[in-house]
This record gives C-alpha cells, sequence and structure tokens, in this order.
C-alpha cells in the first residue's frame, strides 16, 4: 500500500533557538569494536545447513571468482565495517570485484533485489560493490551498516590471482551503553529474553536521534518516538535524548505549526512534508510523558505552544458532534495494515492524546485550555458512542468497519466501558489484522485499560515470542504471525528488522504493568 507525499515547494518553518537547544543535548556516540564470533558457507537454499568454516582459517581461504565467505557478528550491530584484503597468487593485474551483502537477518542472505518491485526504494537494501583497485588494501566503508550477517562474494579477480580476507571488524555505535540497564530478573525466561532484546533493540536504534530502524528510514519519526522514550525511561533513562527529539520536532515543523511526521535529522535537521494526524496528536502525549518523567520546566516552557496547538488544531476540525474531521481521518498513519477504515480508530487516539494536553494544560496553569479539552473531550466520546459504538449489541455500529485497531482506540479513548472493552478485546475481529508491533503496543495498553492484565502478558509472550521464536536478536518493523513473509513495501528485503517501535515491552514488563 503505497504510502508517501510530496508538497511542492515546501518550506518548513524553522525556530533556530529551539534547534540550537536541541543541537547542545546531542549525544556523544559510544564506539565498540567488535569482530565476528564464527564464519561459515551459506548453503543453497535457506533452511537447510551451512557448512561452518574455522573462523581463523577463514582469514588464509583463496577466495577466486564465484566463491563467498560468510560472517557471523554474534548478534544485531550498527556501524562501521573495515575490511583488510590482499591476495594469493600472481601480482593483481586487474581490480578485484567483491560484493557485501549485510544481514540483520540470516534469511535476508537469500533474497535478491533483482525480485524486488516495491515502492520505496531498493537503495535500503544492505548492500554494495566494491571494485578494489590495489591490493593490499585496508577499507572502512563509509556507509553505516545495521546487521549481524555479512555476506562477501567474490564476482571476479582474473586468472593470476584470488582474494584473501586478512581481517574484518566493525567499529559499532550506539548512543547509550548496555551495561548502564538495571538488571531485573523475570522468572519466566521468555520474558527475560523479550526484555533483553527490547533493551538491545532500544540501543540499537539510539544514535543521534531515536531512529525507526538503523536500517531504514534511519530518522526520527514521531509515532516511534512516543514508544521509544517510554521503553527508555525504563532501561537507560537518557532524557537527554528525548529532551533533543522533542526541541526538533518543535524546532522545524510544517509552516502552519504542525508537527511533522518524521524528521531528517542527518546534518541540520528537516521536517518531512509528511504529516499524519496521528502522530501529531502524540506529540503531546510524548511531551506529557517526558515532562511528568523529568519535570523539565524549561522544556515545558518552551515546547507547550507547539504541542497544545497539535490538539487545538484537531479540536477546531471536529464536527458539532466532537467528530474528528474526514481530512484528518484520511492522513491517519494507525498500522500497516491494508483497506483499513480509520474513523474510529482516530476518534479514540483524539480522545486519549486529550488526557495528555489535559495534564499539560494543568502543569502550565492554563486552565481555559484545561477546560477547553475537557469539553472537546466530553463531546467527542459522548459524539464516539453514537456514531461508532452500537450499545445495544455491545459492538461496534453497522456500517463502521469493525477493526482491532477501532476496538482498540476506543478502549483507549475512554469511548467504551470497562466491560464493554473486555468483550471487544478480548476476541478480536480477523478482517483487518495487526501487523505492526506498534499497534501491538496499543493492544497492550487497551487490555491494561479494561483490566486484563493476565492476556496482556498471554499477548506480549504470545507476539514478541513469536519473534523470538522465529531467533530475532532485535525486533521487527513488521510481524504478522499469519503471514509471516508480509511486507508493506512489496518485499521483506526492505523490511526492518530492528524497529524502534517494537521496543516497548520493556516499559510494560519493568514497570510492572502486566
Ligand atoms: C515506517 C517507518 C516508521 C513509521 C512509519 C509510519 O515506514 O519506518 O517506523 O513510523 O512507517
Amino acid at each position: 500500500m503505497e504510502r508517501y507525499t510530496i508538497i511542492e515547494n515546501f518550506e518548513p518553518k524553522n525556530d533556530p533557538l529551539l534547534l540550537a537547544k536541541a543541537q547542545s543535548f546531542l549525544p556523544v556516540l559510544k564506539h565498540t569494536e567488535v569482530s565476528p564470533k564464527a564464519a561459515f558457507f551459506l548453503s543453497e537454499s535457506s533452511g537447510t545447513a551451512n557448512t561452518p568454516v574455522d573462523l581463523d582459517a577463514s582469514f588464509s581461504l583463496s577466495l577466486g571468482p564465484g566463491s563467498h565467505i560468510c560472517y557471523d557478528f554474534g548478534t544485531h550491530w550498527v556501524g562501521y565495517v573495515t575490511l583488510a584484503l590482499s591476495f594469493t597468487g600472481s601480482h593483481p593485474d586487474a581490480p578485484a570485484y567483491i560484493r557485501l551483502q549485510f544481514a540483520e537477518r540470516e534469511s535476508e542472505l537469500y533474497e535478491s533485489e533483482e525480485n524486488y518491485h516495491g515502492w520505496i526504494s531498493k537503495s535500503w537494501i544492505q548492500q554494495e560493490y566494491l571494485h578494489v583497485d590495489k591490493l593490499p588494501a585496508s577499507l572502512r566503508l563509509p556507509r553505516r551498516y545495521a546487521f549481524r550477517f555479512l555476506k562477501l562474494t567474490v564476482l571476479d579477480t582474473s586468472r593470476k590471482f584470488s582474494v584473501r580476507i586478512n581481517d574484518l571488524s566493525l567499529d559499532a555505535v550506539s548512543a547509550v551503553d548496555l551495561s548502564a540497564v538495571p538488571d531485573v530478573s523475570f522468572e519466566d525466561s521468555m520474558l527475560s529474553r523479550i526484555d533483553a532484546v527490547s533493551v538491545k533493540t532500544l540501543s540499537e536504534c539510539m544514535q543521534e536521534v531515536f531512529e525507526d530502524g538503523p536500517k531504514r528510514d534511519r530518522r526520527l519519526w514521531l509515532g516511534d518516538l512516543r514508544l521509544e522514550a517510554l521503553a527508555n525511561y525504563a532501561t537507560f533513562n537518557d532524557l537527554n535524548s528525548v529532551r533533543r527529539c522533542l526541541y526538533l520536532f518543535a524546532g522545524t515543523r510544517f509552516p502552519d505549526d504542525r508537527v511533522s511526521a518524521c524528521l531528517f535529522t542527518d546534518g541540520e535537521a528537516v521536517a518531512d512534508d509528511t504529516w499524519f494526524s496521528d502522530y501529531a496528536l502524540l506529540y503531546p502525549v510524548a511531551l506529557a510523558e517526558y515532562i511528568a518523567h523529568s519535570d523539565d520546566r524549561e522544556a515545558l516552557h518552551d515546547l507547550y505552544e507547539t504541542a497544545v496547538f497539535q490538539l487545538d488544531r484537531a479540536v477546531a476540525a471536529c464536527d458539532t458532534d466532537g467528530i474528528v474531521s474526514a481530512e484528518d481521518i484520511e492522513a491517519a498513519f494507525i498500522d500497516w495494515a491494508p483497506n483499513h477504515e480509520k474513523s474510529a480508530c482516530m476518534q479514540g487516539l483524539f480522545l486519549y492524546t486529550l488526557s495528555y494536553g489535559r495534564y499539560l494544560a494543568r502543569k502550565a496553569q492554563d486552565a481555559d485550555r484545561e477546560k477547553a479539552f475537557a469539553k472537546a473531550q466530553e463531546l467527542g466520546r459522548a459524539g464516539a458512542r453514537a456514531r461508532f459504538w452500537d450499545s445495544t449489541n455491545g459492538a461496534i455500529s453497522s456500517g463502521i468497519q469493525d477493526s482491532s485497531a477501532a476496538r482498540i482506540w476506543l478502549t483507549l479513548g475512554g469511548v467504551l466501558t470497562q466491560e464493554e472493552a473486555k468483550h471487544a478485546l478480548l476476541v478480536l475481529p480477523a478482517e483487518v489484522p495487526l501487523v505492526s508491533p506498534y499497534i501491538h503496543h496499543y493492544y497492550l495498553e487497551a487490555l491494561l485499560t479494561a483490566g486484563e492484565k493476565e492476556a496482556a502478558l498471554q499477548h506480549l509472550k504470545f507476539y514478541w515470542g513469536g519473534m523470538i521464536q522465529q531467533n530475532a536478536d532485535t525486533f521487527w518493523e513488521i510481524w504478522n504471525p499469519e503471514d509471516p513473509d508480509a511486507s508493506p513495501y512489496g518485499g521483506t528485503i526492505v523490511n526492518s528488522y530492528c524497529h524502534a517501535w517494537s521496543c516497548s515491552p520493556s516499559y510494560f514488563l519493568r514497570n510492572n504493568l502486566l
């Protein structure tokens, strides 16, 4: 399902003061030198056993045209690779032509660029074609990669020489240090593993900003930021990184003060010309949670207007029954499921975010706003019950798409009673599946709102545990157990397998919410 926006001549509105403050919170990246842990020859087809190669011996192999070697770095890393290459045989009389493929999961090594015809760029596929004119050579690849596995294939040399890998190392980077995370023991080994993988996922995504995924898109998305911040408070508790990202979103925004769905942050921060109505409303949520956690009065002062503007705008756009506007429904993301009608989802989300707006208004002693948000919430809840909920049958009204996400957001928006929410959530409709860990986070939140702690725990084990059973070192962008090869982009080769919005189990587990 293609989804992108192009606004001709888009000029973000920048606030130099906020951007300067954001810059002053830039983290200093920590570097770790990592060596490969194992070497192997990849088998012909996925699912059949590889041939292990002694790691030391791999550094004396003569790799002629067509031969390959794979390295396993033990777990997922983000960083810069250095390769020391030399030759065997006669002096090279031609360049060595080499292909490098980086993979977060081993299965990616079986995928090929030629078979990918999706709608996002194939430039995201993690690979390099190198011509090495002079051997021996030490090459530090300029591009940062996110991977556990590296496959090197010699595409061609000449009749006179073969390639030898003398050394291979990785300069891994992250804003945080895994050892800074307090040890917590969980009785259940699956929960311990889920927590550890969540923490690893988060640490890999925490770079100069909270990236959505270090493989792709490698930028700051608002919906992802909110969940990363929650997991961060319970683990690294790096407040500067959260503060930096909140300042960035306010520092470069749409000309009419809406916050962008994402920012480009490699170099000067620039707002993308993409606006998601739901992500914009999560800005006040992320700010409220940051303020509640840090009591940072300066940030409240600096960012309050940007935050409440997002809600003011949505409130003003509602109809007289307090129902979210058609434009806002059209611009909602919610999840990657195809054929999703989002009116009920967006209504619930709007009502949910108003609670955070009320909290911010109280903190800022802005009584008029508090009152306005409370009124909009009351009106919007009554309107939502009339429009989206059939109280007689205890179900979504006929004519409205009965999606799992609609049930989740109507619960979180306070539209359903606890009893109604329990019935709505314990057995979900199959029609529009929940496909990303992002919406599964909100499913857990909704189950907790409905008082269904045990069901939430079981779901966490089932859903995130499902990725663990597939040997996940980090959690993924997309996971639909019913359709393991799903991709919103038209090919799993561009899916991200270390994706920020999947790291929230640590938030639930470490805060004892389950
Ligand atoms: C994916 C991004 C990001 C998310 C958007 C909506 O493409 O990687 O995680 O926020 O979708």
